[in-house]
């Protein structure tokens, strides 16, 4: 497990005094052929010079960083479809998108894999809103409000049993990833992960809610604004009309785990 090709997908936008040490307690962690992608949209507080300085400083032996640098800011989704497809193309066999501001904690990622490793589940979505999950009690309670209540929207209106759809913190199998077909995402903002979500559940995915307590970050400012909030709103319909003649896949039944690894040795990461 500890040999598994994993890349950690960091979107980053003014995430300057969160990266360095985000990026230590990565690497800190018992995983042998961990992997970074970073994607960056020209952040004003220099988060991409910072990243570029911390590739360099990393990549010495083996490339162990790969920054993305985009022009201006473009949205989450597009940023997690920027990094996950480098990531496939870097030969990862698992991916994991998380926030780059602690909210998710790195050792998360230990059971994950874990879980992945014991069950050959699909995706694993580290979850707010199943027993044992919680929510920061610092977060103040329009933002509780608002997240509970985005869950029930987007479920009732998509009929999913995922419970925390707009969780951004989730373990990827590598054919998972390819069989979503990331290209045809439109999702931008925190919507793109109630899209991933849904097409997982469509598609008829293996997926697991590990449950893990959500801290709020430590420091720097939620990049939530009004037009993502709205975008939440209609995309969900606009999902539902877009996928409404997909008819749900079923995945064979998972009676033994499935083999996981893509080429049975460390993948070639560039
Ligand atoms: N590259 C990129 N990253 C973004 C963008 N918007 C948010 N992020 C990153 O996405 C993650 C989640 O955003 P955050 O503001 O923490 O959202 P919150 O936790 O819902 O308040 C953080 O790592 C942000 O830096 C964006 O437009 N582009
Ligand atoms: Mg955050």
């Amino acid at each position: 497990m500890h040999l598994a090709a994993l890349a950690v997908v960091l979107p980053t936008y003014n995430e300057a005094d969160n990266l360095e040490e985000l990026i230590e307690t990565l690497f800190s962690l018992p995983l042998k052929n961990l992997r970074l992608v970073i994607v960056d949209d020209h952040s004003p507080d220099g988060t991409g010079a910072l990243a570029d300085k911390l590739a360099q400083r990393y990549n010495q032996v083996q490339t162990r960083i790969s920054v993305i640098h985009r022009p201006q800011k473009g949205g989450l989704g597009t940023a997690y479809v920027a990094g996950f497809q480098r990531a496939l193309s870097d030969g990862a066999d698992f991916v994991v998108q998380m926030d780059a501001d602690f909210s998710h904690s790195p050792t998360y990622i230990l059971q994950m894999i874990g879980v992945v490793f014991a069950t050959g589940m699909d995706v694993v979505i580290g979850s707010r809103y199943v027993p044992g999950g919680s929510l920061d009690e610092t977060w103040s309670w329009w933002r509780s409000l608002l997240s509970k209540w985005a869950n029930i929207y987007c479920r009732t209106v998509l009929k999913i049993r995922v419970r925390d759809m707009t969780a951004g913190f989730k373990l990827w199998q590598r054919s998972a990833l390819q069989d979503i077909k990331l290209h045809t995402i439109r999702s931008n903002g925190y919507i793109f992960q109630v899209e991933m979500a849904y097409l997982s559940e469509k598609l008829g995915f293996h997926i697991i809610e590990l449950p893990i307590h959500f801290e709020d970050r430590r420091v720097g400012q939620s990049k939530m604004n009004v037009s993502v909030k709205l975008e939440s709103v209609w995309r969900v319909w606009e999902l539902l009309w877009r996928h409404r003649k997909r008819v749900s896949g079923v995945r064979e039944p998972l009676t033994q785990p499935r083999p996981i690894m893509n080429s049975g040795r460390p993948a070639p990461h560039r």
